[in-house]
C-alpha cells in the first residue's frame, strides 16, 4: 500500500493523539481521578499506529497492556473518550466504566484484553480461527511484550496458528525488558523474530521507532494474511520511556535499564523523528506540525470533559454486563 499525504497525516495523528492521552491519564492518576494503575505507552506510538492505522474495522486487534493499548485502540478507530472514561470508571467507557481500564470495541474489532501476561496468544488464536471460518479476509493482530516470549502459551498458538494456516499477525514490541528483568536474562538469543522459523512462518526484525517502517512490514504480513498463506512474525525493536507502570508502590518502579541508555533512544523518539521526516518531505510545514498539536491537545481535552461528564455508572448495570438472556 503507498502512502499518500492524508494516509501519512493521519499516521501522524494517531501517534501524537495518543500521546496526550497517555499523559492526561498519568494525571489522572496524580489527580485521583484514574484509581488503577497505567503502564504508559510513551515510546511505542511509532509502532502501534504502524500496526493498527491500517487495519479494517472487521480486523481483530489484541492491543497488549503497555500504554493500555491507546495508540492501537485509537489507531483501530476506539475512542479517547472512552479509553479515558474507562480508566475513570465512568459511564462512558468502553466497557461503561466495569472494568477499570480494559477496552472492548467490537465495532472495531477489539474484543477486549488481559491482565494476565500471555492471554493473548490463545485469545489471537481463537479470533484468526474465526477470521478463517468467516472467510471474509479478516485477520487477526496479536500483540505481546518481549517479556510474554517465554510464555508456553505463545509456542502453542503459535504452532496450531502454523499447521492451520491462520490469518495472524503476531506484534512483539520487544522494549528490552519485562517489568525489571532484561530481555537478556530471560532469552538466549538477540532476536525474538527468530523464534518463527521454528513455526515455519515468517519472522522479521524491525525498527519499532520508525513508523513507516512498521507500516511496510505490518502490510506485507496483513497481506499474506488476507492471501490464504498463513500467519507471521514482526518483532520491533522499542523502548518505553517510563516507569514499568504507573501509580503502582515506589518498589515496583525499579529501573533496570542504565540511564545513558534511555536518554540515547529518546532521541529517536518516534513522533520527533516522524515530524522531521514529514518536514523534510514537505508533507507538512512546522505551521502545520504547530496547528496538529493544538487541535489535537484541544480534542484530548475535550475527550477528557467529556469522559468526565459521563459520570459513575449505576451499580445496577453489573449484571448485565456479566449474564446473557
Ligand atoms: C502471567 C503474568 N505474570 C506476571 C504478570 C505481571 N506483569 C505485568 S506486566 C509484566 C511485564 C511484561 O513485560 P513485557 O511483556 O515485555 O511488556 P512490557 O511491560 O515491557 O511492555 C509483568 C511481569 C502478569 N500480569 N501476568
Amino acid at each position: 500500500m503507498k502512502l499518500e499525504k492524508d494516509d501519512l497525516i493521519k499516521l501522524y495523528k494517531n501517534m501524537v493523539l495518543g500521546r496526550k492521552i497517555d499523559m492526561i491519564t498519568i494525571e489522572g492518576l496524580a489527580t485521583g481521578k484514574v484509581t488503577s494503575f497505567f503502564h504508559s505507552g510513551q515510546g511505542s506510538e511509532g509502532l502501534a499506529a504502524g500496526v493498527a492505522s491500517f487495519l479494517r474495522d472487521d480486523d481483530y486487534l489484541y492491543a497488549h497492556h503497555r500504554g493500555h493499548g491507546i495508540v492501537y485502540l485509537i489507531s483501530k478507530g476506539c475512542s479517547g473518550m472512552e479509553f479515558l472514561a474507562e480508566h475513570y470508571g465512568f459511564a462512558g467507557g468502553c466497557s461503561k466504566g466495569i472494568s477499570g481500564f480494559h477496552s472492548v470495541d467490537p465495532a472495531h474489532g477489539i474484543m477486549g484484553s488481559s491482565g494476565t501476561i500471555g492471554s493473548q496468544f490463545p485469545l489471537t488464536l481463537g479470533w484468526g480461527l474465526a477470521c478463517k471460518k468467516n472467510g471474509r479476509g479478516q485477520v487477526a493482530v496479536g500483540c505481546f511484550g518481549d517479556g510474554s516470549s517465554n510464555r508456553g502459551t505463545l509456542h502453542e498458538a503459535f504452532n496450531l496458528a502454523a499447521v492451520w494456516k491462520l490469518p495472524i499477525v503476531w506484534v512483539c514490541d520487544n522494549n528490552g525488558v519485562a517489568q525489571y528483568t532484561p530481555i537478556a536474562d530471560a532469552y538466549p538469543k538477540e532476536d525474538i523474530a527468530d523464534l518463527a522459523a521454528g513455526y515455519d512462518m515468517p519472522g522479521v526484525v524491525v525498527d519499532g521507532m520508525d513508523v513507516l517502517a512498521v507500516h511496510e512490514v505490518v502490510q506485507a504480513a496483513v497481506a499474506r494474511a488476507r492471501a490464504g498463506e498463513g500467519p507471521s512474525l514482526i518483532e520491533a525493536k522499542t523502548l518505553r520511556y517510563r516507569t514499568h507502570s504507573e501509580g503502582s508502590p515506589d518498589v515496583f518502579h525499579f529501573e533496570p535499564r542504565p540511564p545513558e541508555l534511555v536518554e540515547a533512544w529518546k532521541k529517536r523518539d518516534p513522533i520527533k523523528s516522524f515530524a522531521e521526516k514529514l518536514l523534510a518531505q514537505k508533507v507538512l510545514t512546522p505551521q502545520d506540525i504547530e496547528k496538529i498539536d493544538q487541535e489535537l491537545q484541544a480534542e484530548a481535552d475535550e475527550m477528557d470533559r467529556l469522559a468526565t461528564a459521563s459520570g459513575k455508572p449505576d451499580p445496577a448495570i453489573m449484571a448485565d454486563m456479566i449474564y446473557a438472556e
